[in-house]
């Protein structure tokens, strides 16, 4: 660990994981979540997804702080003769739910075409782009969606009612790194406006409104208002399929109930997950060559135009941290996770 000038440590790839290994076991997390919570925080750290790297912590503590996680769930994986698999994470984090049932979400898209895993009674708090990221990895095509805390007003709405829902999409391509997607649905994160607040930096306009329905650029009467949809009454359309597709389709709860199920407002909202997984072998008929080359058309036309595609910051950061051996983070960030493991909390 290296302090810099610029108030940023720099920590090796190494002392990332180890980071959050340590404040997860501190926390009282049991070891195979440490494992699958620790992966998630080191591969979006690398990636320079700094809204849900090493930052989500907090919440993983904040969530064990209230007590109505279970910290050693064993998830229950449900695969009968269907293409639905479902995943009961028993009132676990998400993420050792998922790592157990893709395998059999793999295998089942493989023989049915495509296939589908519901997640149920999951805390959750992470990016979507690793999941839908090991289905392309196995050439599938991947698309996941969960709901949050009621925080996102509907477009022409004054107050929460939506969660900041985010959506995520992966393509495979041959010898390149897929093209994939991943964004809230709100115009910014939660996340992304806590950073803004650590940072002491005003909001963009349009990205939220005060407890008075009054547009705002404040990140703390934000946090207190209502976030806003992007893309207006598209991006409120696009976000309450993701409630009904990940809460009532596969028997869970939505934003608006989460809150109130996951117990204080700081916790990892409590509610559902969809993943579904698409095999172009099967749904082109065989004729994947052909309309690989097809897509790769597409991909170099946006190219061509000076445009980047989604996630190629994201692939730039990771051959940047990986060549270097070291990535950094704000030192304020590095401080509040070593003086978090001060404390008790939890069953630690
Ligand atoms: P961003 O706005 O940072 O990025 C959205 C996507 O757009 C990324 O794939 C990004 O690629 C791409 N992108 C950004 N700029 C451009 C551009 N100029 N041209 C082309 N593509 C671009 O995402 P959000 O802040 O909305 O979300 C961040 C993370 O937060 C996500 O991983 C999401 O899953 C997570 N999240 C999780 C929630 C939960 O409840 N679990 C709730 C909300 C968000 P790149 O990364 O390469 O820039
Ligand atoms: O950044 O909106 C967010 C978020 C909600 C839950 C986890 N991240």
């Amino acid at each position: 660990m290296t302090q810099t000038e610029d108030a940023t440590t720099q920590l090796t790839l190494d002392e990332v994981r180890a980071l959050a290994e340590r404040v997860l076991t501190h926390c009282g997390y049991a070891s195979a979540h440490v494992a699958a919570i620790s992966e998630m925080l080191y591969r979006c750290q690398l990636d320079d997804c700094q809204s849900h790297g090493l930052f989500r912590l907090f919440m993983c503590a904040n969530t064990m702080k209230d007590g109505k996680i279970d910290a050693a769930a064993s998830p229950q994986i449900h695969s009968e003769d269907t293409a639905i698999i479902r995943a009961d994470a028993r009132e676990g984090m998400s993420l050792l739910a998922v790592q157990e049932a893709m395998p059999t979400l793999i295998e089942k898209a493989r023989r049915y075409g495509m296939a589908a895993l519901a997640v149920n009674n999951c805390f959750h708090f992470s990016a979507l782009w690793p999941e839908v990221e090991a289905l392309s990895t196995a050439g599938l095509a991947g698309l996941s969606m969960v709901p949050s805390h009621s925080w996102v007003a509907p477009a022409g709405g004054t107050k929460g009612t939506l969660g900041t829902n985010p959506i995520a999409f992966s393509w495979p391509r041959k010898g390149q790194d897929p093209f994939t997607f991943d964004f809230a649905t709100s115009g910014f994160a939660r996340g992304e406006i806590e950073l803004y607040k650590r940072a002491g930096k005003p909001l963009p306009e349009g990205v939220a409104i005060d407890e008075r329905g009054q547009p705002t650029c404040d990140p703390d009467a934000a946090l207190n208002g209502a976030m806003l949809t992007f893309g207006g009454h598209k991006g409120s359309a696009l976000s309450i399929m993701i409630e009904l597709m990940a809460g009532p389709l596969i028997d869970d709860l939505i934003s608006l109930e989460s809150e109130a199920a996951a117990g204080r407002p700081g916790c990892a909202p409590y509610h559902g997950q969809i993943i579904l997984a698409f095999d172009p072998e099967k749904f082109s008929g065989g004729r994947v060559a052909q309309n690989d080359a097809r897509a790769e058309r597409l991909f170099a036309d946006i190219i061509a135009q000076g445009a980047r595609l989604p996630s190629q910051r994201r692939y730039a950061a990771r051959a940047r941290n990986l060549e270097r051996g070291y990535l950094e983070i704000p030192s304020a960030l590095y401080r509040d996770l070593e003086a978090l493991m001060e404390s008790p909390i939890g069953s630690s």
